[in-house]
């Protein structure tokens, strides 16, 4: 199923050995314990307060998001890093930019996709106290134009104690192996803009990811996962990219859905490279087949409003 066949051997010389590569393919999802250490979580932490107070400038094409109940008028923060639900995109700035390119995080990410790969979205995830906050479950390939499905693979990093008390993710193991489902705008009085939520899933078998600092989760594009509100005083913040091989090809018929982006090669003989493959359309996939109209408006809206 997965494009690349380790050896026992050449697993073993690796950060993910056979037996958790096995765990990967078979459940989808794959915790590794530890991987990033505390010194390089506060760099990425304290960068995140800088752009977030304005003590940075934010980078070219990155987009913070408020959240909605912020937005809303409904919820008074204290602070500016409680207004914020994430920032999106951040390539462009190079503190943060250093966690695609991570040696430890490239490194299982090659393990699961192959060698050669490109970032296709960044994401710095937060989790205020006092708002809903809530993901609802849903498959990330929605958002990404590349196929196949399988070489394609998100890292989030835990940046503090992840708990299901401030709202941790939540899988529902081996769903990666079942089709890309419609979504939509869940019926949530308080649902920040653009998560989306798959339509008629039996959330029954969900399991909970606690999660210490530095703790990275790996997990498939089709993997059903979200997560929950956070009840605590505390932030639950996450760092996580999405990244694919750079031998995929381009599925869908339009181009910008989600924003026009272009997609960097960070490892691999084309590094430092924008990927440009080849398009392979011929199905007429378009994610707008999977999403209401109405649903849609609400990327355009985020995309308008200031912080
Ligand atoms: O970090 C979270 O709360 C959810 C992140 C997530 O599921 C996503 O952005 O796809």
């Amino acid at each position: 199923m997965f494009p690349i066949a380790m050896n026992q051997e050449s697993a073993l010389m690796t950060r993910i050995n056979a037996q958790q590569l096995a765990a990967y393919e078979e459940n989808g999802y794959l915790v590794v314990p530890n991987l990033i250490d505390d010194a390089q979580l506060q760099i990425w932490v304290e960068r995140l307060s800088e752009i977030v107070e304005g003590r940075t400038p934010p980078a070219n094409g990155m987009l913070m998001m408020k959240d909605v109940m912020v937005a809303k008028g409904e919820v008074n923060p204290s602070s500016k890093m409680e207004a914020i639900a994430k920032i999106q995109d951040f390539e462009n700035d190079p503190v943060l930019d250093s966690y695609t390119t991570h040696p430890a995080i490239l490194e299982c990410v090659e393990s699961i996709v192959g060698k050669d790969v490109q970032t296709i979205h960044t994401m710095l995830i937060n989790k205020p106290p006092n708002v809903d906050g809530r993901h609802p479950l849903h498959q990330d390939l929605l958002y990404f134009p590349f196929r196949p499905a399988d070489k394609i693979v998100a890292s989030w990093t835990a940046l503090e104690p992840v708990t299901r008390e401030n709202g941790c993710l939540v899988v529902l193991p081996k769903t990666h192996r079942g089709e890309l489902l419609k979504h939509g705008n869940p019926d949530w009085e308080n649902l920040n803009a653009g998560y989306f939520g798959a339509q008629n899933v039996d959330a029954s078998q969900r399991v909970h990811l606690a999660m210490n600092p530095g703790d990275t989760v790996f997990f498939h594009p089709i993997l059903i996962h979200g997560s929950g509100r956070n009840k605590t005083q505390g932030f639950r913040r996450a760092i996580s990219a999405h990244y694919s091989a750079v031998d995929v090809e381009w599925a869908w018929v339009t181009e910008g859905t989600f924003g026009d982006r272009q997609y960097r090669i960070v490892s691999g003989d084309r590094k430092g490279e924008f990927w440009s493959g080849k398009r392979h359309n011929e199905n007429g996939l378009d994610p707008r087949d999977l999403l209401r109209n109405e649903d849609l408006k609400s990327i355009a809206a985020v995309k308008k409003r200031p912080t």
